[in-house]
């Protein structure tokens, strides 16, 4: 099938045609080696201390009355001119970039390199790679979960160099930072092309004006297709309405994980130096004013069981200072009162600490009492706040409840519901995109998150931590809008091989997906759909089995639109638990054709537990503890366990995308168990019921 299906609206990327910029036309407006501008004509250039260009060396400091007392100071070499009245600092030896990107195109990897390659990070001896992943999760799940704050010397200029998450789940983490850097590095994998979290990340890239540098990476890899990948990227951003000086972006071509960057893919180079080059040429220097009150925004909440909760975020104005007295505004306007402890500002993979930093410059800083993401950092006499910083709204809820469950308190250390309550009051703190909201029931809170990646994260680390709990299948968030029932969207991509695509179109659209884009990329088809977030739910095990692994799936929120019709929920019924007691491994050989288990022989179960999949689409209430009275001839359950399959062993993300309305899942720190909400079988009928509802039995 070589022929694109694309059935959106007309593409307004025309190339070439009259008044539409092409990369050519935009490339020939502006000059090749651009400078950047300078506050004044006649003002210094402020580079020219560097033309030594050595790795590492700073220029020497130029004298200047009013500056030279910072001692903490990065760019020593600065420039003065004048903005809207107010006295600016060019900051030329210092660039704040972020780097971003959809979900493993290589942006930790990449970071990784650069850190060794400026020699802030040895080599890892051991093999150890994405050393910015340090959170234990983060490693597990080969993801990053929290933007990092890094920064390197290069050429006597600082980079202060921010890590961000590709998940969709955390993109609204992406958008806060980057109130923080003045250029992006948008990362694109040169065989996949443009995701839908890359179209995300860089809309707000470009709304936020900020200076796009492209790194098309992995072109080492087979297939990769980096001059198309390129197009692909230029299109994308001249149809989110990027300026012209955003459509002159340059790019660089590499391989993040081979340590590489070249101008030109066929020309491998030794190192990353040539996009290194790129950022201190094409990002520009902070501008902030010095002159003026103390403005920091705090952009990110990070935590030290030493000093307790830091701070961090960009001064935008003035200077701040260790000891100084500092006034918070809120997000509601209030403002508290609260001396400044400790400043720190970034150095390689850590702080150092500071006497003060000013504007332009990125900084942690701690002794501020009360504070929330948002906040303003300012002057205590003349507290001025600043624009607050959007927050994503959440698009899922999931019920958490107290584990009270027949093993309640067995597994875990947290169980009761102050602890759960407690702990997930504290995680709002930080966790900006999480909404808590009660319900009837005290034991009981409705918690509300970007996703089911989101939310198992939390989960994840709350069980960690020691607590027992229970959770609900994930639900999406409906709205009301103009009357009508509306429900969020999401852009699903999969590509799959061209042999599969029939039928994982089959299963998209059983799910209510409408196929937007079909198009052969190499020996896979790519697909594109707009699907209800709810058809996404589970969705993923399905495309990975159809495919055997093979499919490539992403999916972002889109927009809120009218409510779909039903979507067939879990096609399977439930293998439920008769009595408590040990699994026996010959009452599982005897339940094989039932179904598919998910517990094996010697587990503890309970009554009312769900121990697999029925092959029907009812529920199945099974005896799996009770066996055959052992005679002379069977003393064990052996024989029977060398024929069982092996039990199907679910994720925390599988489990909680496999709930169905009536079911929880029991997480403690050791164990996930699938449960009916009512665990007895009378009660579950009776609920079935509606005229036996209210009947006490
Ligand atoms: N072949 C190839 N693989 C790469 C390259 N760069 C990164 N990878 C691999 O891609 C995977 C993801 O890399 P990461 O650096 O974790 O990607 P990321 O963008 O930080 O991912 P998130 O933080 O989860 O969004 C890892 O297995 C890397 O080894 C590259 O240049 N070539
Ligand atoms: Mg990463």
């Amino acid at each position: 099938m070589n022929r694109k299906i694309d059935l959106n609206l007309p593409h307004p990327r025309v190339r070439g045609t009259e008044g539409s910029p092409t990369r050519r036309g935009a490339k020939a407006a502006a000059p090749t080696l651009r400078r950047p501008k300078y506050g004044t004509p006649e003002g210094p250039d402020p580079r020219d201390p560097l033309s030594d260009g050595s790795l590492g060396a700073r220029p020497k400091p130029q004298k200047n009355n009013h500056y030279t007392s910072l001692k903490n100071k990065i760019g020593d070499v600065e420039f003065k001119g004048y903005l809207c009245g107010l006295k600016t600092t060019v900051m030329a030896n210092l660039r704040n970039i972020a780097i971003i990107a959809h979900v493993d195109h290589g942006k930790t990897t990449l970071v990784d390199k650069i850190l060794q390659q400026t020699q802030t990070l040895e080599p890892s001896a051991g093999g150890e790679d994405l050393i910015l992943d340090s959170n234990e999760q983060e490693r597990e799940r080969g993801i990053t979960i929290f933007s990092k704050n890094v920064s390197i010397n290069y050429k006597g200029t600082k980079i202060n160099i921010i890590d961000t998450p590709g998940h969709a789940d955390f993109g609204g983490e992406v958008e806060r930072v980057l109130n923080m850097a003045d250029g992006v590095l948008l990362l694109v994998d040169a065989f996949e092309g443009p995701m839908p979290q890359t179209r995300y990340v860089l809309q707000k890239a470009l709304s936020m004006g900020k200076k796009p540098i492209v790194v098309i990476n992995k072109v080492d890899k087979d297939n990769c297709r980096p001059e198309e990948v390129h197009e692909e990227v230029f299109d994308l951003m001249f149809n989110l309405d990027a300026t012209e000086e955003q459509l002159d972006f340059p790019t660089a071509y590499g391989s993040a994980k081979n340590g590489w960057m070249s101008q030109d893919a066929n020309e491998p180079a030794e190192d990353v130096f040539t996009l290194l080059d790129m950022v201190i040429e094409h990002v520009p220097e902070p501008k902030e004013t010095t002159e003026g009150t103390l403005q920091l925004q705090i952009t990110t909440i990070d935590y030290s069981n030493y000093v307790g909760r830091i701070a961090i975020g960009r001064v935008n104005r003035g200077t701040i200072k260790k000891g100084m007295r500092v006034a918070v505004v809120k997000r509601d306007g209030s403002v508290k009162k609260s001396p400044v402890k400790d400043l720190y500002v970034f150095e390689g993979l850590g702080r150092k600490k500071v006497d003060e930093v000013e504007a332009g410059d990125l900084c942690a800083l701690t002794g501020i009492e009360t504070f929330d993401i948002g906040d303003t950092i300012t002057d205590a006499e003349f507290p001025e706040g600043m624009a607050t910083i959007a927050i994503d709204e959440p698009t899922m809820n999931m019920l958490f409840t107290i584990n009270d469950s027949p093993f309640f308190g067995k597994e875990g250390k947290f169980v009761t519901s102050r602890q759960v309550r407690e702990r997930l009051e504290k995680e709002t703190e930080r966790n900006l995109a999480l909404r808590l909201e009660d319900t009837e029931s005290p034991d009981q809170i409705l918690v509300y998150g970007r996703g089911v990646m989101h939310l198992s994260v939390l989960i994840e680390t709350m069980r960690r931590e020691g607590f027992e709990l229970q959770v609900g299948n994930p639900r999406v968030i409906v709205k009301e809008i103009d009357g009508k029932k509306h429900e969020p969207m999401e852009s699903l991509i999969i590509d799959v091989p061209e042999e599969k695509s029939g039928k994982m179109i089959e299963v998209v659209n059983q799910r209510k997906g409408e196929m937007k884009v079909m198009e052969p990329r190499g020996d896979m088809m790519h697909l594109e759909f707009e699907i209800p977030s709810r058809g996404i739910i589970g969705l993923r095990t399905q495309v990975l089995n159809l495919s055997a692994g093979q499919a490539i799936m992403a999916h972002r929120f889109s927009e809120f639109a009218p409510w779909k019709g039903d979507i067939p929920s879990r096609s399977k019924g439930a293998l439920v638990v008769h009595e408590s007691g040990t699994v026996l491994a010959y009452a599982l050989d005897k339940l094989q054709d039932r179904g598919t288990f998910f517990v094996g022989p010697q587990e503890e179960v309970y009554e009312g537990q769900v121990v697999g999949e029925h092959i029907r689409e009812n529920d199945l209430v099974v005896n799996v503890t009770k066996g055959k009275k052992l005679t002379n001839m069977r003393s064990s359950g052996a024989d029977d366990k060398a024929r069982l399959a092996p039990p199907r062993r679910m994720s925390l993300e599988e489990h909680m995308e496999y709930l169905n309305d009536d079911e929880y899942l029991e997480v403690t720190p050791e164990s996930l168990r699938l449960r009916k909400m009512l665990l007895t079988e009378s009660l579950r009928k009776k609920n079935s019921n509606p005229a036996l509802r209210n009947v006490k039995m």
